[in-house]
């Protein structure tokens, strides 16, 4: 079930035709006219998922996984292997929902390095919020750039949702403190502070993002009820890095892939949650206001595989 109202399935597949054709396209040709399942193919598939940025180590637990069941399986039709790979596809990745129910002021921290689409999808995710009926609070905790606050404010007012904006060059972490001290005493429902892009090697940067976590835990007496890291698909291999290095300094609760709709790295999904267990909450597939869907394991595979029956 998802939570907000614009999930769309044609979206996302529509989001995901680049990866579609660089991956399950492909396979779909390495089995096209085979009458069984031979060694040589499950070679072909390797070499497939492992150029679909699924990576190396995720791509030999699937195909391990799939040697195994085809042994036990008398059907070792191609209709059959593919039905194989698309359930250990699925079971390889990691869904969840916000839970906003939960705890409220509902907190949420967006993190990442620059320009993987943070402030994009705070107003994408306040939208839904406030179609939902919540008071929505957005907190431009990115005081660098007065141009981070325009952006801000520009889809705030799109969205309809009030922003928290400190001075510029203010201290991010007492922006912080001071809009969640609002948001308490105003009855606010769901509070999404945006952070500025930082680099995880650059140590002041990555100080500073742990003093917010901190300041946030001493406000709300509990960490913000979700740490989510944006991760730009086109950056593909770079991503495992980013989630490791922020792991470090903030507890992650799940992440959002955007920029599915330009690029053929979608793979790299499979190889996030394979690594982290950590799971994907959100996928961008535009700039539009309704282009970030929630993330459903089921959904995802099924539309990548979506008339590729062989
Ligand atoms: N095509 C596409 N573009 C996206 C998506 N998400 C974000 N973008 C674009 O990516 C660009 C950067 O987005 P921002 O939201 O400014 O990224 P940011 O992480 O806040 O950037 P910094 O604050 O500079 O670190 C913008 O042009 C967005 O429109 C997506 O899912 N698909
Ligand atoms: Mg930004």
């Amino acid at each position: 079930m998802s939570l907000f109202k614009n999930f769309s399935l044609d979206k996302i597949k529509k989001g995901l035709e680049k990866t579609k054709e660089k991956f399950v396209n492909k396979i779909s040709e390495t089995l096209t006219g085979k009458a069984k399942i031979d060694e040589n193919i499950l070679e072909n598939l390797e070499e497939i998922l492992i150029s679909a940025d699924i990576g190396v180590e995720t791509t030999e637990i699937i195909i391990e996984k799939l040697r195994k069941e085809l042994k036990n399986e008398s059907d070792r039709s191609i209709e059959n292997i593919l039905k194989i790979l698309k359930s250990e596809l699925t079971e390889t990745l990691m869904d969840g929902k916000l839970k906003i129910s939960d705890n409220r002021p509902y907190v949420i921290l967006i993190v990442g390095v620059n320009g993987v689409g943070k402030t994009t999808s705070i107003g994408k995710i306040s939208n839904n919020f406030k179609n939902l009926g919540k008071k929505v609070l957005i907190v431009a905790a990115d005081t660098f750039r007065a141009a981070a606050n325009e952006q801000l404010e520009i889809w705030a007012k799109r969205a309809g949702v009030e922003i928290f904006q400190g001075n510029q060059n203010s201290d991010p972490s007492s922006v912080v403190f001071d809009a969640l001290n609002k948001s308490i005493k105003e009855n606010f429902d769901v509070v999404l502070i945006d952070t500025a892009g930082r680099l995880h090697n650059k140590v002041n940067l990555m100080n500073e993002l742990s003093k917010i976590y901190r300041i946030i835990r001493r406000v709300l007496n509990r960490n913000a009820d979700d740490i989510l890291i944006i991760i730009d698909a086109n950056n593909g291999q770079n991503a495992i890095v980013q989630v490791q290095e922020f792991s470090k300094i903030v507890n992650l609760t799940g992440i959002i892939v955007t920029k599915l709709d330009g690029t053929a790295k979608g793979g790299i999904i499979f190889n996030l949650c394979q690594k982290f267990k950590i799971p994907v909450k959100f996928i961008g597939v535009g700039e539009g206001i309704d282009d970030l869907q929630e993330f459903d394991k089921i959904e995802f595979v099924n539309a990548l595989f979506e008339n590729n029956n062989v």
